[in-house]
């Protein structure tokens, strides 16, 4: 290639990356521990990519010791000829020319791809150096950079019987707070993608102790849900299971009842989660319910005088994973999260509609079994609206009826109201006497509030006095009557101990709230308290430590001579001052905000630990002292 020609593409290449690593928040979100990670997520969508377009079955992830991290593919390997318009070899538009990549005419789905959807020129721009080696046409072709530049140019290193892809990248220290890899975080979203991929297999290897997981699916989503019921009493063995496509949109689906009471789908578009759902999961939903219901219909299980089944009544115990891949995915909502094409409702109702039909046609036995779930899900849901009347008359979920132990506050403007549930009538006489009475309300709860996993059913679960409290304070109603912008705080903030107890609480709440509020999580109301773990004095002054990482940090920089350092076992041994100045004063604190951060260990958490297995539930609490972590930021 001419030299000018080369120079001339060049330098518009580097202004493109500047400015990746000027605003490196703008591309990859954050440059924490969620943005590091991310950088290898990236790089892995595009071999998955590789895989869905058919070219490829297995990637190799290695976190090497310095926290480096390869991928290896079995692929094609990225194109190596000369790029029609750049003029410089494809795989070096790829790195270096901004939202480039995959786009070379291929075929097929091009997954998004990420959160933000942007590509390996992004990951090359944030790393202290990366090197691509391409296998291909019987040559090893190698390229370096380092923080975005080319430092060689594409050279043919080698001879090769193999064809593939390495991507080897080095994450900027300069660049990242965090720079070092979890294996847990890397390996459960990789699990994820395994699933949603049939077939492939994808294998982590942490060189830094020597750990190994190969996660390969032959049956794809139908294992994720076999994955996700695990733990659960099944109420048929044979998972339902689809794989058609209509109008150009790929509809992957597999469902099975268990004995439990509540519902987990999983929908994704492009192999990336819409915890918000969207047209395919009505679509999904839409299907089902009619099925259910011409099917009960058609066979005189409904009789002519009964009312349909609703869809909630259809969802009980119901375990599923959507997966649809569609060439322009358009997301709306808030959060960007949610599907919007009209045309996919109607082709994911439609592949539904038609295999369900058939499924209870040659399962008839499976067919009454989730029917009379549904029969019992409707006389439940029946009995929860009288009780509901009940009480209601009796004004005890009314909400000019608050609860007695709550200290409310005396703002009436719920978006500058925040309420505290606080773990245990000690803590929360501090609480009540640290917090501001205009606009922050404290409601304390007792011990171990209900188990909502084990208690079955919403009728049982309402008559409990902790979550009465708490439903009539937040003041939206519950179930059919959940109505968010009755809401009274636009906080509603988890304050607990810092030890497994309190963790253990959390869990209980997150639980409750994740099983009967969603709607509260997913709109960013609620939020968990970080109180101190520790307070290290030196020379009579105080400094509140919140980890352990932060504890070797602050020694090193007082000195470890001469300090008294003090671990909080709860919050009860904070006054109200030290809690007022750590944890609740808006101006300082820190929260964390709760969401609902992925399926794989979401339900784990929720069915290990709430669930029948007491055994397990031991062990998880013993392995996770701080299994929060998967629902907070
Ligand atoms: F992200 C990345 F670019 F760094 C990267 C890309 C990282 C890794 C580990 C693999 C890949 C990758 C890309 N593997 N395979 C490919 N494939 C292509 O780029 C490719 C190959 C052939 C054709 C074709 O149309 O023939 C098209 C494409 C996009």
């Amino acid at each position: 290639m001419a030299d000018e020609k080369y120079d001339a593409s060049q330098i518009q290449i580097l202004e493109g990356l500047e400015a990746v690593r000027k605003r490196p928040g703008m591309y990859i979100g954050s440059t924490s521990s969620r943005g590091l990670h991310h950088l290898v997520f990236e790089i892995v969508d595009n071999a998955v990519d590789e895989a869905l377009a058919g070219r490829c079955s297995s990637i190799e992830i290695t976190i090497h010791e310095d926290n480096s991290i390869s991928v290896l593919d079995d692929g094609n390997g990225i194109p190596t000829g000369i790029h029609p318009t750049a003029g410089i070899p494809a795989v070096e538009v790829v790195f270096t020319i901004l939202h480039a990549g995959g786009k070379f005419g291929g075929s097929g789905y091009k997954v998004a791809g990420g959160l933000h959807g942007v590509g390996a020129s992004v990951v090359n721009a944030l790393s202290e150096y990366l090197e691509v080696t391409v296998y291909q046409n019987g040559s090893v072709y190698k390229q370096r950079y380092e923080r975005g530049d080319v430092m060689t140019p594409l050279e043919v290193i080698g001879k090769t019987n193999n064809t593939g892809t390495l991507v080897h990248f080095k994450p900027d220290g300069q660049i990242f707070e965090e720079t070092v890899y979890d294996f847990d975080v890397l390996a459960k979203r990789i699990q994820e993608m395994a699933f949603l991929t049939k077939g492939l297999k994808i294998k982590i290897t942490d060189k830094r102790d020597g750990k190994e997981e190969i996660f390969h699916y032959e049956g794809g989503i139908k294992e994720f849900v076999e994955f996700l019921n695990t733990e659960k009493k099944l109420l048929h063995d044979k998972i339902f299971y689809v794989d058609n496509e209509k109008n150009n949109t790929s509809v992957e689906v597999a469902f099975q009842y268990n004995d439990g009471y509540s519902e987990l789908i999983g929908s994704f578009v492009n192999n990336i989660n819409t915890p918000e759902g969207g047209t395919h999961l009505a679509g999904f939903k839409s299907a089902i319910t009619k099925v259910i219901n011409d099917y009960a219909r058609a066979n005189n299980i409904l009789k002519e005088k009964d009312v349909n089944f609703s869809g909630d009544d259809t969802r009980e115990g119901l375990t599923a994973i959507i997966s649809i891949k569609i060439q322009d995915p358009q997301f709306e909502g808030q959060t960007k999260q949610k599907l919007g094409n009209k045309d996919v409702r109607f082709a994911v109702d439609s592949v539904v509609t038609e295999h369900l039909t058939y499924f209870f046609e040659e399962n008839p036995a499976i067919a009454k079994i989730i029917i009379e779930k549904a029969i019992l899900a409707a006389r439940a849901r029946d009995a929860a609206k009288k009780a509901r009347e009940l009480t209601r008359r009796k004004s005890v979920l009314e909400s000019t009826t608050l609860p007695g132990k709550l200290s409310d506050c005396s703002e009436k403007d719920p978006s500058k109201c925040e309420i505290y549930l606080v773990e245990g009538d000690s803590a929360g006489g501090s609480a009540k006497q640290a917090r501001t009475r205009l606009t922050q309300a404290i409601l304390p709860l007792k011990g171990k509030i209900l188990n909502v996993e084990k208690a079955g059913r919403i009728d049982k679960i309402l008559a409990n006095e902790e979550i009465k409290a708490m439903i009539t304070a937040f003041g939206t109603g519950v179930g059919e009557d959940f109505d968010v912008s009755k809401l009274r705080y636009h906080k509603i903030i988890i304050m607990t101990d810092a030890d497994v107890d309190g963790e253990h609480i959390r869990t209980l709440m997150l639980t409750f709230l994740y099983r009967y509020f969603r709607g509260l999580i997913e709109g960013g109301y609620i939020y968990i308290a970080q109180p101190p773990l520790y307070k290290a004095r030196k020379a009579k002054k105080d400094y509140y430590v919140y980890s352990d990482k932060e504890l070797e940090k602050v020694l090193n920089e007082i000195g470890r001579e001469n300090v008294d350092i003090q671990r909080f076992k709860g919050l009860g041994e904070m006054d109200a001052e030290q809690l007022w100045d750590t944890t609740m004063d808006p101006e300082k604190r820190t929260l964390k905000k709760a969401q609902i951060e992925d399926l794989v260990t979401t339900d784990e958490i929720f069915s290990t630990l709430m669930g029948e297995r007491v055994d397990l539930r031991k062990k998880f609490i013993e392995e996770h002292a701080k299994y929060a972590s998967n629902i907070d930021v």
